[in-house]
Order: structure tokens, then C-alpha cells, then sequence
């Protein structure tokens, strides 16, 4: 009777484990262009997951603690008697239910930065010169900005970047992405805008004493405002020249 009950508890957590490593895959079959919203996913992935298996796990030992709680103070416990394939299948399935949930979010990290190093082609490509303390963007038609980055709406912004000192990492908290910038290389990152909107920009290596101070802004605008914008400023830098 008892090891019919255990049985079950095993067969149980198995069957939650599988169920819901089919959920995750399922989630990640969906293809994820926009780079912040499939890291939103797989964070969110991560918190479901450890919480189903944390309450599974958290369960089982509430039901041990009760099912064999002493029941008169002079009471002596014994341990019950389990077969050898028992003992394994105790140690191993739940090891094995939280470790392919591991590697399962490992390898789905591991595909979304391999998706995310493929740049979209509709894009814009501005050149991000970082140095001691300021972010230095210049666009294709050579308008130049210091720590304003002005960006259209709705199409992917890629940035190639190099640094003129030391190294300096751009990070962009709200969409995601972090990547350093260093002198005598060229790394680069994208991302996604959907909407207008403002957000912050910050140095997140640690490049000296002003460091803290190295922050910007990225301005997504409408396309409409953000051509006026761009064909304006255009023509000041051509008038400047
Ligand atoms: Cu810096």
C-alpha cells in the first residue's frame, strides 16, 4: 500500500516534469524577433518553472513529514525497506526532472542569443564611438549625436560601436541588451523599438571616476517625426560644414 502511494508521488512528479518541459518547448518553437521580449520569455520561463518544481518538491516533503510523524512520544521510527531500483529511481528521476528543466532553459538561452546574433535586414545602422564620458552616435547621413540616441519606431536599430579609451559596455535596460564597446575592435548589438518612448542608456563596465555619469537616452519617435527630424539635422550639419 505504502510503496503503491510512493509510486504514484514518483510517476506524478515525472509526469508534471514532462508536461511542463512540453510546455517550454512549445513556448520556444515560436520564433522571437524581438530580442527583449524573447529574454522576457525565457525569464518568465525560469520563474514557472523553478516555482512548479519548488511547490512539487516542497509537497512531497510535507507529505513525508506528516505521513511519518512520530505519533506518541515513546514511539521509535524504522526506516522502510526499499528495493535497490527504488532507491536509484528516488535519487535519479527527481534529479533528473530539475536537471533537464536546467539544460533545457540553458539550451534555450543558447538559441536565443544565436538568433539574436543574425541582425534583421530592415534596419538602421548607426556608428556608436564610446569614450571617457560619453556616447558618441553618428547616423548614415553623418548627423552626429552625443548621448541622445533618436531612433524611428517599429524598425530594428543595429549599432556598431568601437570606443576611443578604454572599455565601456552600452546598456540599454529596457530592450535588454548590453554589449561593450572596446578601442581597436568593432562588436555591435540591435534592437527592437516598437514604440515611441524614451529610455535610459548607462555604462555598465566600470571605466573610471566619472563612470557613474556616463548615461544617455534612446528617443523612439514616430517615423513621420523621425524623418523631419533627421532630414533636419542633416541640413544643419551640411550648412555647419
Ligand atoms: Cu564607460
Amino acid at each position: 500500500m505504502r510503496v503503491n502511494c510512493r509510486v504514484r508521488v514518483i510517476v506524478g512528479a515525472a509526469a508534471i516534469g514532462i508536461s511542463m518541459l512540453a510546455a517550454v518547448v512549445a513556448q520556444a518553437a515560436e520564433a522571437v524577433r524581438d530580442p527583449a521580449r524573447g529574454w522576457d520569455r525565457l525569464w518568465f520561463e525560469v520563474i514557472v518553472d523553478i516555482t512548479i518544481l519548488g511547490l512539487l518538491f516542497a509537497a512531497v516533503a510535507a507529505y513525508f513529514l506528516i505521513r511519518y510523524r512520530r505519533r506518541d512520544p515513546g514511539q521509535e521510527g524504522s526506516a522502510p525497506r526499499l528495493s535497490p531500483a527504488m532507491a536509484v529511481g528516488w535519487a535519479i528521476i527527481p534529479a533528473f526532472v530539475f536537471i533537464a528543466d536546467d539544460f533545457f532553459l540553458a539550451g534555450n538561452g543558447w538559441q536565443l542569443w544565436n538568433n539574436y546574433r543574425e541582425v534583421p535586414a530592415n534596419r538602421i545602422e548607426i556608428q556608436l564611438e564610446s569614450g571617457m564620458y560619453s556616447w558618441d552616435y553618428t547616423y548614415p547621413n553623418g548627423v552626429r549625436a552625443q548621448n541622445e540616441l533618436r531612433v524611428p519606431a517599429g524598425k530594428a536599430v543595429l549599432l556598431r560601436m568601437t570606443s576611443r579609451d578604454t572599455i565601456h559596455s552600452h546598456f540599454i535596460p529596457d530592450f535588454r541588451v548590453k554589449e561593450d564597446s572596446m578601442p581597436g575592435r568593432v562588436t555591435y548589438m540591435w534592437f527592437y523599438p516598437r514604440q515611441p518612448g524614451e529610455h535610459v542608456v548607462t555604462c555598465a563596465e566600470y571605466c573610471g571616476i566619472m563612470h557613474s555619469y556616463m548615461v544617455g537616452k534612446v528617443i523612439v519617435m514616430p517615423e513621420a517625426e523621425f524623418s523631419a527630424w533627421y532630414e533636419q539635422e542633416a541640413a544643419r550639419f551640411a550648412q555647419a560644414k
